[in-house]
């Protein structure tokens, strides 16, 4: 018997443990494992088998890791309907995830337990895949195709309790301990002589056109570009048209189809990266501080929507404002955020409540006395922040944490100011901070390791996303930003116009364009950070007059009603009268057309190029740094991993060299990052970084 699969007798019971930390993945050897423990099963005396999963879950799901390699026998299709194929019963007791290939596990079962901490899910898309093991075919002659098309094209999963409603499983168990529920299900069906049951053998799901339909124009539209989700759609069609075997062949023609896109590597090296940026050698083994009283000063939209998610995370917080009038103000903006929360359904009203209890906001910083951690949320001025931070230096007890959430201010210059400068970190909050999931963790000269992983773990408890980032203007996201929109005004000068911009980058995959994203934003955001930059701005760079023209027209995008487009409502439309503006910015340079695909190279080259210097100079730690701050704070396309990822897939030489010739004409805004230079003239690429640096 395999390590990883364990078969031990109790009484007539088979008991089939799959024990393969820390997810129980289906890697060869569990796949092999079960299969000889289906055998051996056959053969023995026993008269039911149980299947489980040890430690905190049944099982995770295929073993990704195992993605892009030959894949190698037996296959978890073939795996499972040898379970279903036992002559004799068999019982799966889930609890805990059983995701992807575990769900299909239990559904090769005869009949299904789940304990009520149990998830059952087919979270494949995300991965860029489908279920690939026979989920497609089971669950719908299990479920019909409703819950089956609300799950699969979602990369969904249901509770215990939705299981048992649908019909995915059969029954609830009692209590905490699966092995126990399991044997006593067991005992009960062996009692009362159940029969074997497979799953594939019940009648095709009647085939609903009104709800393939409804899903297919959803997902046409919602899977902005990924494929995977239709194709979910056409396996559990399958179902509906095929017997079980023809179904599961289909299923895997199309699973298999799917593993060769590049969405399925960039789907993959985002889950992957998602727990590499965590894992940094500065903080590895460091204990945080603890953290429950949490303080926030300011609670204008960025103090308030932190308190927020310091609140809904079961922190306290206590929100200081210079006076009574703007304290009651942010206690009314945290409470709207939180009806935001009870009508999303993610809060009850009595939950509201028991949080703003948690919650007091206050004139006095004397009110800090206690806080373990403070997030300062004022004006971006350098002499306000230092006043803040006296403040907070005063009144603060020793061994707390003194934190910033500015934009772009030098970190390391407050952390001087105070006394206490190992303890200043900064927390880049992205708006709205209770929504967005990015948080850059900026680490100034001074600052102590446990106060860096203090941070960190105060991220995870947020929910958030936390990129360990370096001080400089603008660290990781907003420097880049601050680039490729460069990139966007050089080609408006060069004869493209902002619309078909903002059209190609929403073709590549952007929710909007950059044109699109300064009318949300404000287009005074944008004209303020030049008046910022004006006085240290290199002459050769280049200023969007015509942008700093519309500033003075009052042009400033959704909020004024006109910017790059005129809104009617949240429609816009391309508001042509800002065409002279731009015209006159062009004077006689000599203009081009540009295709999106031109477009696209330029502004990407752009991204990656300053997000090679931003790694080169250590401001982000790993390229897949810089692909996780893209992913969850700009929108860029999780199919494609992220810039760092798709820069790799293009091939490093070709935008090198696209650079070089671009550079030709503008050797300021392209002078090449050095790191990319090292890299094309090593061959190597920023994947081989992230694996240095693992
Ligand atoms: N394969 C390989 N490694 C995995 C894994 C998996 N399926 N799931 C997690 N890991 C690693 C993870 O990288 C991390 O590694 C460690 O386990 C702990 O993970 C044929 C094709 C199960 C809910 O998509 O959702 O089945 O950082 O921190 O918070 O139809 O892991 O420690 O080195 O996330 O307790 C479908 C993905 C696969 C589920 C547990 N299944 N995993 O959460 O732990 S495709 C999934 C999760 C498939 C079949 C198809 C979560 C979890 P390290 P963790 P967690």
């Amino acid at each position: 018997m395999s390590d990883v699969v364990r078969y031990e007798r109790e009484g007539p019971v088979a008991v089939i443990t799959v024990a393969n930390p820390p997810v129980n993945a289906l890697g060869q050897a569990v796949r092999q494992g079960l299969w000889d423990a289906a055998d051996r099963f056959a053969e023995d005396d026993a008269q039911i088998a149980l299947i489980l999963g040890e430690g905190r879950l049944f099982i995770g799901g295929a073993d990704i890791s195992e993605f892009g390699k030959p894949p190698t026998r037996p296959f978890l299709p073939d795996t499972c309907t040898h379970i279903e194929r036992s002559p004799k019963p068999v019982v799966a007791a889930v609890h805990g995830p059983a995701l992807g290939g575990g769900c299909e596990v239990a559904l090769g079962a005869h009949y299904r337990l789940a304990m009520k901490d149990a998830r059952f899910g087919f979270p494949e898309v995300k991965l860029g895949l489908i279920p690939g093991a026979g989920g497609s075919q089971r669950m719908p002659r299990l479920t019909g195709v409703g819950p089956a098309l609300d799950m699969m094209p979602a990369g969904g999963s249901v509770s215990a309790e939705e299981a048992l409603r649908i019909g995915l499983v059969d029954r609830l168990g009692e209590g905490d301990d699966v092995r126990a529920a399991g044997l006593a299900y067991a005992q009960e069906l062996l009692a009362a002589g159940a029969p074997v049951r497979p799953v594939g053998a019940l009648p095709r799901p009647a085939y609903d056109a009104e709800a393939f339909e409804a899903a297919r124009a959803l997902w046409a539209r919602k899977a902005r570009g990924e494929v995977a989700p239709l194709r979910a759609i056409d396996a559990v069609d399958a179902a509906t048209k095929m017997d079980l075997d023809q179904g599961v062949q289909e299923e895997r023609r199309i699973f298999l189809e799917l593993m060769e896109t590049p969405q399925r590597a960039g789907l993959i090296h985002a889950f992957f990266n998602d727990r590499k940026v965590s894992k940094l050698p500065e903080i590895d083994g460091i204990a945080p501080r603890d953290v429950a009283q949490v303080g926030v000063i300011g609670g204008g939209t960025m103090g308030a929507g932190i308190a927020t998610a310091c609140l809904l995370s079961g922190l306290s917080v206590t929100l200081i404002e210079r006076d009574d009038t703007a304290a009651d103000k942010a206690r009314q903006t945290i409470t709207g955020n939180l009806d935001g929360a009870v009508k999303r359904g993610k809060l009850t009203e009595a939950q509201q409540e028991a949080t703003l209890a948690r919650l007091q906001t206050v004139t006095d910083y004397a009110a800090l006395s206690d806080a373990d951690l403070a997030i300062e949320a004022v004006f971006e001025d350098m002499g306000v922040k230092k006043e803040v931070f006296a403040q907070l230096d005063a009144v603060m007890k020793p061994g707390a944490i003194l934190a910033t959430n500015t934009s772009y201010l030098d970190i390391d210059a407050i952390a001087q100011s105070t006394s206490r400068a190992a303890d200043v970190i900064g927390l880049h909050f992205f708006s709205p901070a209770h929504v967005m999931k990015l948080l850059e963790v900026v680490v100034p000269d001074a600052t102590a390791p446990d106060v860096t992983a203090t941070a960190f773990a105060l991220a995870k408890r947020l929910g958030k996303v936390a990129v360990r980032a370096g001080v400089c203007d603008g660290f990781i996201g907003n420097r880049i930003l601050a680039t490729y929109r460069g990139a966007a005004d050089r080609l408006i000068l060069d004869g493209a116009s902002p619309w078909e911009i903002d059209a190609a980058i929403k073709a590549f995959g952007l929710p909007m364009g950059p044109f699109e994203m300064g009318d949300l934003a404000g287009l005074d955001i944008g004209y303020m950070t030049r008046q910022r930059k004006a006085a240290t701005r290199d002459p050769r760079d280049v200023v969007p007059t015509w942008a700093d023209a519309m500033y003075h027209k009052g042009w400033l995008g959704q909020k004024t009603g006109q910017g790059y487009y005129t809104y009617d409502g949240r429609k816009g439309t391309p508001n042509e009268a800002v065409m002279p503006l731009i015209e006159e910015a062009r004077g006689n340079r000599p203009q081009r057309g540009f295709t999106p695909e031109e477009i696209q190279r330029f502004y990407m080259a752009a991204m990656v190029n300053e997000a090679a210097k931003v790694v080169g100079e250590g401001i982000a730690q790993r390229p897949l740094d810089v692909d996780v701050t893209l992913l969850y704070g700009y929108g860029f396309p999780r199919w494609r991993g992220g810039p760092m990822h798709w820069a790799d897939t293009v091939g490093l030489g070709g935008l090198l060299a696209d650079i070089r010739l671009w550079a030709d004409a503008d050797p300021y805004f392209w002078q090449p990052a050095p790191l990319l230079e090292r890299l094309v003239a090593e061959g190597r690429s920023f994947a081989d970084l992230n694996t240095e640096a693992a």
